[in-house]
C-alpha cells in the first residue's frame, strides 16, 4: 500500500507523534503529516512531541515569525483516546517516552524513519505499517518522496522547515541523492528570495552567553598530551561539557575529556575521533574506582561519580591521564605552549 492509500485508510482520531526534543526533522514531517491528512479530509488530528520541540526549532520559528502549532507535549494533556498513531523520525519506543502506552492501545500504527527501526516484542498492533529507508536523508525526504502531490504544495512554512530539515539530517549534503536534489529543488523555489537567511539561520545560531563563557573558560583551562601523531585534550567546565568537547575535536584533539563538577557527582564526558581506545570503556574503567557508573561507545564515552570528601576535580583528571597511559600502554608527554 502506499503512503498515501494508508494514510486514506486509517480511521480518526489520528496521533502523529515525533522523538523527544523534537528537531527540525521531527517538526517538519509531524507538520507535513499532518497537511496531507488533511488534504484527504481527516480532521481529528493531533501532533506530539515529548518534552516539546528543540531550542533550535523554536529559534528558527521566531526568526521568521512562524507561530508553533498547537503540540501536545505529555499525555496526560491528551483528551481523546486515538485510534490511529502515525509514528516519524523515531527509531525506537524509548524516544517517545510516556506515550508508549497509549501508541501500544491503537488499532493501526504507520511508522516512517531514516533509521532502521527497532521495534519492541511488547507492540502487538494488528495493522503495522513501517517505512523505514536508511538510505533517505531525513524522514522528510521519505514522507515528500512518497507524496509528491505534497512536495507541489507546500507553503513558505513548511518549505523552510523541510529545507532545515533535509539540511541538517544530511550533515549539509554529505548525504544525498538525485532524489534529494529534486526534493529540494521543489522546496527551493518556494524561498528563493530568503534562502540565505534560512541557512544562516540554521547554521549561523547565536550561542548563548553561558555557552560561550562555558567554552572559553574550558579552552584556557585546557591542557593537552602527545602519544605519537595524536593529541588527547582534557579540560574542565561546569557546565556545556559537550559543547567544549565538540569544540576541542573541532581544534585538532583527537581525544577530547572534559570533567565537571555538580552539586552531587562529578561527570566525565570523553570524545575521540580515533579507534585506539574505546571511550566507553575509559569511562567505564575510571568511574569503577570511584563507585561511579560509566558507559556509552567507541567515540563517545559519559560517567557519574558520586562525590566524596576527599575526591577533587584535579585529582579525577589525573585519572583519566592515568587510565589512558595504561590503556594505550605509554606515556603521555604533555604539550607545553612553548
Ligand atoms: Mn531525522
Amino acid at each position: 500500500m502506499s503512503l498515501r492509500e494508508l494514510l486514506k485508510s486509517i480511521p480518526e482520531p489520528i496521533l502523529v507523534i515525533a522523538h523527544r526534543n523534537t528537531d527540525f526533522d521531527g517538526y517538519a514531517s509531524l507538520l507535513l503529516i499532518d497537511k496531507a491528512l488533511r488534504d484527504l479530509n481527516k480532521s481529528s488530528i493531533v501532533l506530539a512531541s515529548p518534552e516539546g520541540v528543540s531550542k533550535s526549532v523554536r529559534d528558527l520559528l521566531e526568526k521568521f515569525n512562524i507561530p508553533q502549532k498547537n503540540i501536545v507535549e505529555s499525555p496526560d494533556k491528551l483528551h481523546l483516546r486515538p485510534t490511529s498513531c502515525i509514528i516519524v523520525d523515531t527509531s525506537s519506543l524509548s524516544q517517545i517516552e510516556d506515550f508508549v502506552k497509549i501508541v501500544k492501545n491503537v488499532e493501526h500504527l504507520v511508522w516512517i524513519d531514516h533509521h532502521s527501526i527497532r521495534v519492541s516484542n511488547s507492540l502487538q498492533i494488528r495493522n503495522m505499517y513501517i517505512i523505514a529507508d536508511r538510505n533517505a536523508t531525513s524522514t522528510c525526504e521519505i514522507i515528500l518522496r512518497e507524496l509528491p502531490e505534497l512536495v507541489d504544495s507546500l507553503d513558505v512554512e513548511l518549505s523552510i522547515l523541510s529545507l532545515a530539515a533535509i539540511l541538517v539530517d544530511s550533515r549539509r549534503l554529505a548525504k544525498a541523492s538525485s532524489t534529494t536534489f529534486q526534493i529540494l529543488s521543489k522546496i527551493v523555489k518556494n524561498i528563493e528570495n530568503i534562502y540565505e537567511k534560512i541557512i544562516s539561520s540554521i547554521f549561523q545560531r547565536d550561542m548563548p552567553f553561558d555557552e560561550k563563557m562555558a567554552r572559553i573558560k574550558g579552552m584556557l583551562r585546557t591542557e593537552a598530551y602527545r602519544f605519537n601523531n595524536n593529541i588527547l585534550c582534557i579540560s574542565h567546565v561546569s557546565a556545556h561539557e559537550a559543547s567544549l568537547a565538540r569544540l576541542l575535536l573541532d581544534a585538532g584533539c583527537d581525544i577530547a575529556v572534559v570533567v565537571s563538577e555538580h552539586e552531587k557527582e562529578f561527570r566525565i564526558i570523553a570524545r575521540s575521533r580515533i579507534d585506539i581506545i574505546s571511550m566507553a570503556e575509559l569511562c567505564q574503567k575510571v568511574a569503577s574506582k570511584y563507585m561511579g557508573q560509566g558507559g556509552g561507545h567507541d567515540k563517545a564515552g559519559a560517567a557519574a561519580i558520586p562525590k566524596t570528601q576527599d575526591l577533587r576535580l584535579r585529582r579525577l583528571m589525573r585519572e583519566v591521564l592515568r587510565t589512558v597511559s595504561e590503556m594505550l600502554n605509554q606515556r603521555l608527554r604533555k604539550v607545553r605552549a612553548r
